[in-house]
């Protein structure tokens, strides 16, 4: 049996980690003992977040990054020889219009940075993953990337791609040390999520929580990415599905109101 990986000297790391699922994730993985690169658009955010850790104990670096410029993202992995694990995280929703009326470019932009963005990295730090002997691909997905629902279709869609991305990829490296995660988070309460997707309509945002005790928190995520990534190297943990207790589908959501 082979052993867990041992966090070590080994790099970890996270994008989309300014808020939300990836700074909780980037700081449990360095917590965890991996040395973290933290990517995201926003620079402020992340070496803010990065200066944190560092100052309580954590080796952690900041990178600002769009994982959808691929020129970026490239000169991004000629930094790295050998990375152990590749958190995507980076994505998001915009708008919960139906078909009928939904904006066609918040389909593309939401295919852009959840699809394009997870593939562009992936392709790039692949060699890197392999190279450590022991690389972990983790795909942050979604409940809404295996079942739809009404509103969702753009968001639904973009990360049904998201997860055949992740699928095929398993299908395809098996045979190279390299595993690959899938975590299906269903509904998480974070700072940015909802916000985001109803373009800063606080009221509209709130709803989507409304009379729902416990929504899954970021730590949730983090917790379940954390723990999968730290099983033993033969051990792949392909997809998990991850809802509060009162959530029973997208759509079937216990609410005391
Ligand atoms: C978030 C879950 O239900 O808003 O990825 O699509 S949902």
């Amino acid at each position: 049996m082979s052993a867990a990986p041992t966090p070590g000297n080994r790099i970890a790391v996270v994008t989309g980690a300014s808020g939300g699922i990836g700074a909780a994730t980037a700081r449990k993985l360095a917590e965890a003992g991996y040395r973290v690169v933290l990517t995201a658009r926003r620079k402020d955010r992340v070496e803010a977040l990065a200066a944190e850790l560092t100052e309580a104990g954590h080796r952690v670096t900041a990178y600002p990054l769009d994982v959808t410029d691929r020129a970026a993202v490239d000169e991004f992995a000629t930094a790295f020889q050998k990375i152990a694990v590749l958190v995507n995280n980076a994505g998001g929703a915009l708008g919960a219009d139906p078909v009928a009326s939904s904006a066609p470019d918040d389909w593309r932009r939401m295919y852009e940075t959840n699809v394009i963005g997870t593939l562009n990295i992936t392709q790039a730090l692949l060699p890197a993953l392999t190279a450590s002997g022991d690389g972990t691909v983790v795909v942050i997905s979604s409940t809404a990337g295996l079942a739809t629902y009404e509103g969702g279709a753009g968001y639904v869609a973009a990360k049904h791609g998201e997860h055949v991305l992740a699928e095929t990829l398993r299908l395809e490296i098996v045979g190279t040390p390299v595993r690959v995660i899938e975590i299906a988070p269903g509904m998480v309460k974070t700072d940015e999520f909802a916000l985001t997707r109803f373009r800063g309509d606080a009221e509209k945002a709130a709803k989507v929580y409304a009379g729902v005790a416990e929504p899954l928190t970021a730590d949730d995520v983090a917790d379940t990415v954390s723990w999968a990534v730290t099983r033993p190297s033969h051990v792949n943990v392909d997809l998990l599905v991850l809802r509060p207790r009162a959530q029973a589908s997208n759509s079937k959501v216990h609410r005391e109101l």
